[in-house]
């Protein structure tokens, strides 16, 4: 019987939350608090779909000339894992800052009964249960330092990106300074980093192919993807079905430097400019609906569609021009982890 990437990762992250608990459990917590950190760790693993992890294993399957060693297939699988356990920690802290209320169809992590602000907590552990793992599993392997620099790295991008676009939240970032050049660098910051480079550079780093010149080409088409992909989210926020994304979006009300702000203010006239800034970053309910009908003036959703098609051509245009038939394979196969179509 064959076995999918999806049920490897997910057999894999099982073990690893099983080794988490084990490794707790020796520093001496009870039974009690143990049993809450394995909820914790399986809940905020859960109900996603695995895109990083699954990236990470078919990327080393790939680059390796499609055969790894049962040891490399279950060592890339355990990197995978700690994609998710990193996301798991980032979604968690994310939904707090952005007064989301569900997830995944589920209420967030910090809106379950007897969770709350133990959320943040919880967040701090999903993340050094990443730092456990890399330690018992990878302290002896060649790319042990490169592999906890990158988490590192990750951690303070992520981080970054997350700062500007709270920026926006915490009305410290003005309208009239939303711009492109912002949104990128938010998006590349707190999304393409971690979601597309990590899962196509881990693999390259643990396999000791990474040269300077990989990473490089390797880091620029992530940041087109995960541009993307970031915009995707933030159009739908607004466009899209709760019951399909699993989350109720609050970009509107939080005031973000979003996809949809930014080609607003760019494209909308003085009055529009006016009720923009009147209603954008309200949580009433009339004011969210104003902004709605904006966006349905200007035709918003087609631009961004339009827009979404121009990006698409353009990474296939890119993927095309690699020379490396591995890294050429490694971007072809991520792209069909994507839809063309955003809706
Ligand atoms: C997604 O932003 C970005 C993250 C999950 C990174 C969070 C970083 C922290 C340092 C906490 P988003 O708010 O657009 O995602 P979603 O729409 O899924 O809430
Ligand atoms: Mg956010
Ligand atoms: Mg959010
Ligand atoms: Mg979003």
């Amino acid at each position: 019987m064959t076995v999918s990437t999806g049920e490897r990762v997910q057999s894999v992250l099982a073990e690893v939350i099983r080794e988490v608990t084990e490794h707790v459990t020796f520093i001496g917590l009870g039974p009690e608090a143990v049993e809450r950190i394995f909820q914790c760790l399986t809940f905020n693993t859960k109900g996603g779909n695995l895109l990083r992890s699954r990236t990470a294993l078919d990327s080393g399957r790939i680059l390796n000339g499609h055969e790894l060693s049962p040891a490399q297939s279950e060592d890339l699988a355990v990197l995978g894992c700690l994609l998710e356990l990193l996301n798991a920690a980032y979604v968690v802290w994310d939904d707090i800052m952005d007064g989301s209320t569900t997830r995944r169809g589920q209420p967030c992590w910090y809106r379950r009964e007897k969770v709350g602000m133990m959320a943040i907590n919880d967040a701090c552990l999903l993340r050094s249960a990443i730092n456990v793992t890399l330690k018992k599993r990878f302290r002896k392997h060649p790319s042990y330092l490169e592999l906890h620099d990158m988490f590192d790295e990750a951690c303070l991008r992520t981080e970054l990106g997350q700062h500007c676009d709270l920026m926006a939240t915490a009305k410290l970032l003005e309208l009239d300074k939303f711009s492109w050049n912002q949104y990128e660098f938010i998006t590349a910051q707190k999304t393409a980093f971690y979601t597309i480079y990590l899962p196509m550079a881990i693999p390259l780093v643990y396999l000791g192919l990474a040269t300077a010149e990989k990473l490089d080409k390797v880091y620029k088409t992530s940041m087109l993807l995960g541009h993307v992909f970031q915009a995707r989210d933030d159009f739908l926020h607004v466009y899209g079905d709760p019951l399909v994304t699993g989350k109720v979006g609050t970009d509107i009300q939080e005031n973000k430097c979003s996809w949809l702000s930014v080609w607003t203010l760019e494209n909308c006239n003085d009055e529009q400019r006016k009720v923009f800034q009147r209603c954008y970053g309200s949580t009433n309910e009339d004011d969210v609906l104003k902004v709605k009908e904006l966006f349905h003036d200007l035709n918003v959703s087609k631009a961004f569609l339009d827009w979404d098609k121009d990006m698409w051509t353009k990474i296939e245009a890119a993927v095309e021009e690699l020379k490396d038939p591995a890294l050429k394979e490694l971007h072809t196969t991520l792209l069909s982890k994507y839809n063309r179509d955003p809706r």
